[in-house]
């Protein structure tokens, strides 16, 4: 295998096997896999960045699991953990929405007490008295957490909270599905299987999905190409996911950085990481940079290393933010346009379903549908 057939595929459109994938981790330098990238991006989505209007609610801290590349988590008894009373939390989502947000993103901790009906009612409540903000809540390990509370299958208790509001769900949980590294990372929460079953799952009841990859610690090229495949097989099966958010890990707070001495990754691997999801994601319409994460000049440089998204206004973030992150915890509309600008792309104000915002002022209405999935679910 050389650079030139993996250049023929990339230009014809053909997929590139697990192979290829190593071949570019090891061998491909950072402006060509940035100049292969840019094509596929393009060719998927012209010449348009997104961007949304939302904000981040993680109602609780408290964790029973220990994940060592986690911040964000508190101990039942500790200072540091909080769970949100019901008026804090229509607080933040009357602030969203007054804001003009279209979307919450609620993600938290597997409290050691909370029941079942806890997590369900927050969205219940959010839903019922802001039903025009779109409720992505809840990754795969939350899933499957509340099943091993009740007893009942992921299945049901999606369908339950799809009937109370829930809109879609976020990427989180993923980190890296291969086991040599899953196992030391975060041994004990939802593991691969049930990870990409609950996504399944979530597509069939017409859910749509996001997915991450956690990256820049103890994992190696072939972990991840691993992971980009795995999540390109089940995209196959159900279409259902819109898009993909390497996340960069941030060291600072967290027992994997201090144990293993490991540092932020740099601008170089971010752009790497974000070109090599894009090629190996042939059936993803999508690849976010979240800003948050990488920071405001990667995320620019990123738009044209394969990716087309760079997330939203957040307002609130906690997980980067314990772990170090010195990015801001907002940015305005007007901020986030310039930037896109000023990478030379045109923004586009997208809701999380990617559909077209049309506004004004803070009023808003759902305008076309922007580049859909590959294969209908
Ligand atoms: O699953 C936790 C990661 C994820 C750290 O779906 C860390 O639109 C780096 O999934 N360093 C949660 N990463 C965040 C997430 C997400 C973010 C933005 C948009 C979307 C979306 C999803 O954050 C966790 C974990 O992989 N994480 N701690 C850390 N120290
Ligand atoms: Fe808990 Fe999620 Fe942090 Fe793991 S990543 S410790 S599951 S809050």
């Amino acid at each position: 295998m050389t650079l030139s057939d993996i250049r023929a595929k990339v230009e014809a459109g053909q997929r590139l096997s697990f192979d290829d994938g190593l071949f570019l981790e090891n061998q491909v330098d950072l402006f060509t896999l940035g100049e292969l990238a840019n094509l596929v991006r393009e060719r998927k989505n012209g010449n348009v960045a997104y961007y949304n209007v939302n904000t981040h609610l993680n109602a609780t801290n408290v964790c029973v699991y220990r994940c060592v590349f986690c911040a964000f988590r508190a101990d039942l008894k500790s200072e540091k953990g909080y769970v949100m009373p019901d008026e804090q939390i229509l607080h933040r989502a009357k602030e969203a929405q007054e804001r003009g947000a279209t979307e919450l993103h609620i993600v938290g901790g597997l409290h050691h007490q909370l029941p079942y009906e806890w997590y369900l009612n927050v969205v219940r409540i959010v839903h019922q008295h802001y039903p025009r903000l779109h409720l992505k809540a809840y990754t795969a390990v939350e899933w499957d957490w509340f099943a091993r509370l009740t007893g009942r299958p992921t299945k049901d208790i999606l369908a339950e909270f799809k009937d109370a509001g829930l809109g879609s769900l976020p990427g989180g949980g993923a980190e890296i599905f291969h086991p040599e590294v899953r196992d030391i990372i975060c041994e004990h929460k939802a593991d691969t299987d049930a990870w990409l079953r609950i996504h399944r799952e979530a597509h069939e009841l017409g859910l749509r999905s996001n997915a991450t990859m956690l990256y820049g610690h103890i994992e190696k090229p072939l972990h991840r190409i691993d992971h980009l495949c795995k999540l390109r097989e089940l995209q196959d099966e159900t279409g259902g996911f819109q898009t993909l958010i390497p996340l960069a890990f941030h060291p600072d707070n967290t027992k994997l950085g201090i144990d293993h001495k490991i540092q932020k990754p740099s601008a170089i691997t971010d752009l790497r990481m974000i070109a090599i999801s894009r090629l190996m994601l042939d059936n993803f319409p999508h690849i976010k940079a979240y800003w948050i994460m990488l920071g405001i000049p990667t995320a620019q440089l990123a738009l044209s290393y394969g990716a087309d998204d760079i997330d939203g206004t957040v307002v609130h973030e906690k997980i980067y933010h314990d772990a170090g992150s010195d990015t801001p915890q907002e940015l305005t509309v007007a901020q986030l346009r310039r930037l896109i600008e000023e990478a030379g792309r045109v923004p586009v104000e997208r809701d999380t379903l990617y559909h077209e915002v049309i506004r004004s002022e803070r009023d808003w209405q759902t305008g076309r549908q922007l580049a859909l999935p590959v294969v209908a679910v």
